[in-house]
């Protein structure tokens, strides 16, 4: 069998999440290619160290550009915060490799540019990790859709919120807590859970129009965890937004850090003039279905457990009935990565599908500081 050596860049969450799908992913999907997990890269050695251990990487690399300038990896994965994407993503798409970017793509739709023209160059192969179009349950949504089993769609209504940045104490900057800090994050919730509910919505419903959008910060400064200086706060904490689909339908969408009790509730619902459909990350193996041809006396929401084997991805894991998880969302992404290269066609979503998501969150932050419509410039 031939081999697929990945360079991993990053040892965080992502870092964990990626290597986890990088190591189950041969031993549930008949590929073709075997991946060998060759390095991982980051600036502390000790802790690059532990995390190579941990996860079964062969050697560690200090410095990115060694690793890609490295003969013996295929792949370079950058599981590392999103100021650092597009330098990396060029740089080894120059060198040859393949190259998996965690989302959003980059720091803005400018720089997301720059990172399309270099992978289309240099023809590698190339996808961004918006792993939630690969729970099954999410991938049942999309073959209901193209099934034309909703007929005409007229809503689409999508919320990510979570809760963990409400006290003014959690600083902004260094490990964990990037995200808060503009200079390393690009944005907001805005790029980091909106960009999720974006990239299903433009997979599911087709493209977005334009937008009217609203942003909030909540806590004005924040101490830097680096420095320890108290700083300005750049990021949105909130943000929601309205938009008009190509294809006439109508959507809403927020995306807050501050919605308390909720840690990670991703939501969508999507109307249609036969049939409605939604979807809940707390009960991320159910689809609820709702087919208004059925007759009136049984009629009702339907509570699919898309656990059997002639659902996504379900015949490659355990027996009917016995449900998979977040982790295993990314072992489909690899999975479908694979399988793409074998048969020459590109997974999805590829630089381009994520470039796509990043104009639309663009045209958001735009629209928040214009206060007007702002129309989403197609990828
Ligand atoms: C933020 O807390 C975060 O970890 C995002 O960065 C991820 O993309 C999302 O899947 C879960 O929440």
């Amino acid at each position: 069998m031939k081999t697929l050596n990945v360079g991993m860049i990053g040892y965080g969450f992502m870092g964990r999440a990626h290597s986890n799908a990088f190591r189950k992913v041969n031993n549930f999907f008949p590929l073709d290619r075997q991946i060998v997990l060759k390095a991982a890269c980051g600036r502390d050695a000790a802790k690059t160290k532990s995390f190579a251990d941990t996860w079964g990487y062969e050697a560690i690399e200090c410095d990115w550009k060694k690793l890609i300038n490295r003969d013996d990896i295929d792949l370079i994965d950058i599981a590392a915060p999103n100021n650092v994407h597009a330098e990396i993503a060029i740089a080894a798409a120059k060198a040859g490799k393949m190259v998996m970017c965690e989302k959003p793509l980059a720091m803005n739709a400018d720089e997301a540019k720059t990172m399309v023209k270099a992978v289309e160059k240099a023809k590698v192969p190339n996808m961004v990790w918006y792993n939630y179009r690969r729970i099954p349950a999410v991938t049942l949504a999309k073959q209901l859709i193209d099934e034309g089993k909703l007929g005409k769609i007229f809503h689409y209504r999508a919320k990510f919120l979570q809760d963990w940045t409400i006290s003014a104490d959690v600083p902004q900057g260094g490990p964990g807590t990037w995200r808060l800090d503009v200079s390393v994050a690009g944005s907001g919730v805005t790029g980091d859970l909106l960009a999720h509910c974006i990239d299903t919505a433009l997979w599911l419903n087709g493209g977005i129009d334009k937008v009217s959008a609203m942003t909030e910060t909540f806590v004005k400064e924040r101490k830097h965890a680096l420095s320890g200086k108290t700083q300005k706060v750049g990021i949105d904490d909130a943000s929601a937004f309205l938009a008009r689909f190509s294809n006439g339908s109508l959507a809403t969408f927020e995306a807050t850090r501050y919605a308390r009790g909720h840690k990670a509730l991703y939501t969508f619902e999507i109307n249609g003039e036969n049939a409605s459909i939604f979807w809940d990350l707390h009960d991320l193996h159910r689809l609820q279905y709702f087919d208004h041809r059925d007759a009136g006396y049984v009629r009702g929401w339907r509570s699919i457990h898309v656990s059997d084997g002639d659902h996504p991805y379900m015949k490659n894991w355990w027996v009917p009935g016995l449900q998979i998880g977040y982790e295993h969302s990314f072992v489909h992404q690899v999975a479908d990565f694979v399988q793409g290269l074998s048969d020459g066609k590109p997974a999805s979503p590829t630089f381009r599908d994520g470039l796509a998501t990043d104009f639309v969150t663009d045209a958001v932050l735009k629209s928040a500081k214009t206060q007007k419509w702002e129309n989403v410039k197609k990828a």
